[in-house]
Parts: structure tokens; sequence; C-alpha cells
């Protein structure tokens, strides 16, 4: 009984909508003062939430009242939201083609992960990860001396030469065996696997985002857009992101500030308010790379390239390219960040 009558009022709260402005831009607390109207008021409230959820706004300035804050995250409106490019730029990614995906609304970690708060999960869980378990990660060139680099030549990777497997190498150093986390503790976390991503996302009451989601994210309410602000690289001739300029891999000339990873919280990119989405570390996502691998250890789907990436070897700084990684490997470029339902 109670939720027909709920029904009829949410009905006839959306009838009045289709012609008004829903009230959705007066909001007034005094308003809502007379006992009477309230109910009224608050089934309102969430049909104009759902009118801003459909055309896909950040209602957050609005209605924050009936989705709670969570520090250090950004609220994502869901809805039916295109993701992927018809403009591929590596076709056997699977960029393309564009297409339409259906979301609920998600909170997103506004930074990567960084040391520090990977260090306080490792202290409180004694948690090891995988990279300490196999005892190696891999690790970029220009990290190693020209003699570390003769004594590894067997341990590269095929392909991409510039990758070392390093003995010893895992998120404690991250950038080889003598090195250590001071400096770097408010930079993302890495040599850290899918499931040392996955374990701690869930020791933090969160989880994984899927691709569809990190992507939603990443473009920041705007529609086909390559980078989460826009199309240019860098509009007002600033540095938006951390990656590679100079030739790839010898000779980068650091014009962002940045050799390696930077802080979490250095660049700003989007209006969720969300940070070094492209650039500085790719991120893990919850996704299979093909959903029918049934392997023991099958290819997830990361995103956002790296501080490693250059346009002429890795444009994949862009919202809608991605790559793989089996979801037991470690390098010290990959790292992740949360999400949780809303
Ligand atoms: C972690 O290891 C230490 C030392 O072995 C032990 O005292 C502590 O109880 C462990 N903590 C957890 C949560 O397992
Ligand atoms: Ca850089
Ligand atoms: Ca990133």
């Amino acid at each position: 009984m109670q939720q027909r009558a709920v029904v009829i009022l949410l009905l006839a709260a959306l009838s009045s909508c289709v012609n008004g402005d829903c009230g959705c831009n007066k909001l007034d607390r005094d308003a809502s003062s007379s006992k009477g109207n309230i109910q009224t008021e608050t089934e309102q409230q969430q049909v104009c939430q759902q009118q801003a959820r459909n055309q896909n706004k950040h209602y957050r300035d609005y209605y924050a009242e009936l989705e709670p804050e969570i520090e250090g995250m950004s609220l994502i409106p869901g809805g039916s939201l295109h993701v992927g490019t018809n403009e591929p730029h590596f076709e056997a990614d699977n960029e393309s083609p564009e297409r339409l995906v259906k979301l609920q609304d998600f909170y997103i970690d506004k930074y990567e992960v960084s040391n520090a708060q990977f260090a306080k999960f490792v202290k409180e869980t004694n948690y090891t990860t995988e990279a300490e378990v196999f005892g190696d990660s891999f690790l970029f060139k220009t990290l190693l001396t020209p003699q570390q680099q003769a004594e590894l030549e067997d341990y590269r990777v095929v392909n991409a030469l510039w990758w070392y497997k390093v003995s010893g190498v895992n998120w404690h150093t991250p950038h080889g065996i003598d090195s250590n986390l001071n400096g770097l503790e408010q930079h993302p976390v890495v040599h850290v696997s899918w499931r040392d991503a996955v374990a701690y996302c869930k020791w933090m009451g969160k989880r994984l985002p899927s691709e569809a989601e990190w992507e939603v994210a990443c473009r920041g309410g705007k529609q086909r857009k390559l980078f989460p602000w826009g199309n240019k690289l860098m509009p007002k001739e600033k540095h938006w992101l951390n990656i590679w300029q100079g030739e790839f891999p010898d000779g980068n000339t650091v014009d962002d500030g940045h050799e390696f990873t930077c802080a979490v919280n250095e660049f700003r990119q989007n209006n969720y308010d969300l940070y070094n989405m492209v650039g500085n570390v790719w991120e893990w996502t919850s996704d299979l790379w093909r959903s029918d691998d049934k392997s023991d250890a099958p290819n997830r789907v990361k995103k956002g390239g790296s501080y490693l990436c250059h346009k002429s070897y890795c444009f994949r700084y862009r919202c809608a390219a991605r790559s793989q990684n089996t979801e037991d490997s470690s390098a010290g470029n990959l790292g992740f960040r949360c999400a949780k339902n809303a």
C-alpha cells in the first residue's frame, strides 16, 4: 500500500517535470520546513537526481545530501555512456568500435594508490606481494647501470628490450634493488600485480573499477575526447600529464619535470576531480582482456598509459586506449586505483 503511494507520488513528480525545470535549480531548505511537504520533496529530489543522471551531469553540487561524500573518492554519475572510439590508433587493441555501456553511479579514487597507502595495508595485514613471492619484477633499463644491463641481457622482454626482469625488485625497491621509498611516499605504488591490487581494494572495502567505469571516469563527462580534459595534449602550453618527452627509449628530455613517477596528486585532469588518469602509471581494471580466457593467470585490462609512453611508440595515454598484462605480473610503471558502488 505504502509502496504504491510512493510510486504514484513519483509518477506525479515525474509528469510535473516534463515541462517545468523540476525545481532542480531552486532547492531551498526553508521550503521543506512545512511537514506535509517533506516526502514529496524527497521524491521530487530523487526524480531530479534521476534526470540529472540521465543527462549525465555531475550532480553532486545539487544533491550532495543524497549520496554520501567519501574522502579521496569522486562520485561518477552512471547512465548510458560512450566508451571506445571509431578512430582507433591501435586496431589490434580493440579500441574500436565506440559503444554504449550502461553503468550505475559509482565512486572512484581521485588518485592512484600511493606507496604510503599501500604500506599501511601491508603493515596491518602482513600482505606479501606476488613480486616478493616470485622474487623479481620488471624494471625499465635506465634504472640499471650499464654493467647491470650487460649482466641481465638475457632477461629482457622480447619485443620490448628496454624491460629487464630483475631479481629482488618489488614495491619496496621501485627503482632497483638498491632503491627505497624515501621521498616516494606520495608516488603511486608500483610492482604490484592485479591480484595484489584486488587484495588492497578489498581490504579498503572497495574493488577495482571495471574498464568501462575507468574509461567513463577518465572522460570526465565529455564526449569523444582523446584526453580527460579535451583533444589538445597541452592546452595553455602546460603539461597535463606525466609521459615521455624526447626520443624513446633513449633521450627523455623530462620537459614535464618527471623522469619516472610523479606524486599521485600532481596532475588534476578533469571535472570529476581525478588525477593522473592518463600518464604516470598504468592502472589495473577488473576486466579480462579476453572474456574466454581460462588460463591460470589470464590477461587483465590496464588503462591510461604511463610515464614511459611516447606518441611515437605508445600513444596509449588516451581514455579509449587499452593494454594488458597477465594478472600475476608486475612492473615499475603499473599501479592502480580503486572504485566502490554508490
Ligand atoms: C604480522 O606479523 C607479525 C610478526 O610476525 C605478527 O606479530 C602479527 O600478528 C601479524 N599480523 C597479522 C594481521 O597477521
Ligand atoms: Ca615525464
Ligand atoms: Ca595513471
